[in-house]
């Protein structure tokens, strides 16, 4: 019925270092030549992508001196005009250089945490005049392998310090940028402080600013963590913190594949894109993933439209899902009420309660009756299968 072509409209971003990844890992070497940030956006606006997203290191390596930073941001801004893809967020990389082998904001080490405010404001300075309306938190190297070396509550005041500061930068700017930050258990610590999106969200709520601050959470990290993802992400959504999200695909108990969205577990990925859009989700739809090391840059290619292609096929499932008369009966029929209840419960009162604590329930009747999720849910693996 439909090409499911990215349009604008869809959101589709990749980070610089999801295309640009050369498939080095932990046991070998790279399998594609590296490429510019320059062609990676061409390459990006030819599979269609909406936006490109960077850290201050994917874009501007590390030990550049002012000419070449100045001559590596006219180019990217060329590419970005010649193409029309936007930034709609950017990071810091506070993981990969050697300083920060035991942590950014939570290291011991007071040069340490000040070298990781300026890096991260350096870098705000730039997100935001290239547009960025997010600034993504990933601590990669905040966390311990041993607990002899880092108290988990001075870690926790640690980062708080640096957030609070972080914010009052971006205020102090006159900023239009949220923070979002992204968790992971493990990888590459051996743990991870505020290990999970929840974590997270628990997190924030103890800012100076907290309503500058929502989360990123990624697919892969939360299924590493063993977790249901649409549950983490529905939790974000009813806090008003869903400030981005990072879809990837994941077996849960490995170690972090960063798949193509929907390579592994389409029921999980199905219902993810249903929950986003029933909620009218309206940020960026990033995927922080990348092709596998067998590919050349015409697999990129593939991996990176496979990412949108399965976003827009589960986002028709969704809406199919949505419409199916047998399925929204099933639905009705579970939720029915009466309303002999709302007597009781809803908003508390000290009558309702007093007569709740009268009542009496028949509770093998209620438990008697049958809820067909058997039903339901062949309905739904149906609806997947493309049968209905
Ligand atoms: C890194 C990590 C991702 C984070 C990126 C942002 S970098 O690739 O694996 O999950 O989102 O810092
Ligand atoms: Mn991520
Ligand atoms: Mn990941």
């Amino acid at each position: 019925m439909t090409e499911y072509l990215p349009k604008p409209e869809h959101k589709f971003t990749f980070g610089l270092w999801t295309v640009g990844s050369t498939g080095r890992d932990p046991f070998g070497e790279p399998t594609r030549a590296k490429k510019s940030p320059v062609e990676l956006v061409h390459l990006l606006a030819e599979v269609g992508a909406y936006g490109v997203n960077f850290h201050d290191d994917d874009l501007i390596p590390i030990n550049s001196t002012p000419t070449e930073r100045a001559t590596i941001i006219k180019d990217f801004k060329k590419a970005l005009s010649d193409t029309g893809l936007v930034v709609p967020m950017a990071t810091t990389n506070l993981f990969g250089d050697p300083i920060f082998k035991d942590g950014a904001f939570t290291s011991n080490d007071p040069k340490v945490r000040a070298y990781a405010l300026q890096k991260v404001m350096v870098n705000i300075d730039l997100g935001v005049e290239l547009g960025a309306k997010v600034y993504v938190f990933w601590g990669g190297r905040e966390g311990t392998e041993t607990d002899a070396s880092k108290d988990p509550v001075t870690s926790t005041k640690r980062m708080r310090e640096a957030i609070n500061y972080l914010c009052d930068y971006v205020k102090d700017q006159k900023y239009d940028l949220k923070f979002a930050l992204e968790a992971k258990p493990n990888e590459p610590r051996g743990d991870m402080y505020n290990a999970t999106t929840g974590h997270m969200l628990g997190f924030i709520a103890t800012l100076d600013h907290p309503e500058m601050v929502g989360v990123n959470p990624e697919v892969a990290h939360e299924h590493m963590a063993g977790l249901n993802f649409a549950h983490s992400v529905g939790q974000a959504l009813d806090a008003n913190k869903l400030f981005h999200i990072d879809l990837n695909d994941q077996s849960f108990g490995r170690y972090d594949q960063d798949f193509r969205f929907g390579m592994v577990n389409q029921k999980a990925a199905f219902f993810l894109v249903k929950l986003l859009e029933d909620y009218k989700y309206d940020g960026s739809r990033h995927f922080d993933a990348h092709a596998y090391r067998t590919e050349d840059y015409e697999g990129v290619k593939h991996f990176a439209r496979g990412c949108m292609r399965t976003y827009l096929i589960l986002k028709e499932k969704a809406a199919r899902w949505n419409a199916d008369k047998e399925i929204q009966g099933i639905l009705a029929e579970v939720n029915a009420d009466d309303g002999s209840m709302s007597k009781f419960t809803g908003k508390y009162s000290a009558d309702k309660a007093n007569a709740l604590k009268q009542q009496t329930f028949d509770r093998p009747a209620i438990a008697s009756r049958g809820l067909d999720y058997e039903r339901l849910d062949q309905l739904t693996v149906e609806v997947l299968l493309g049968v209905r």
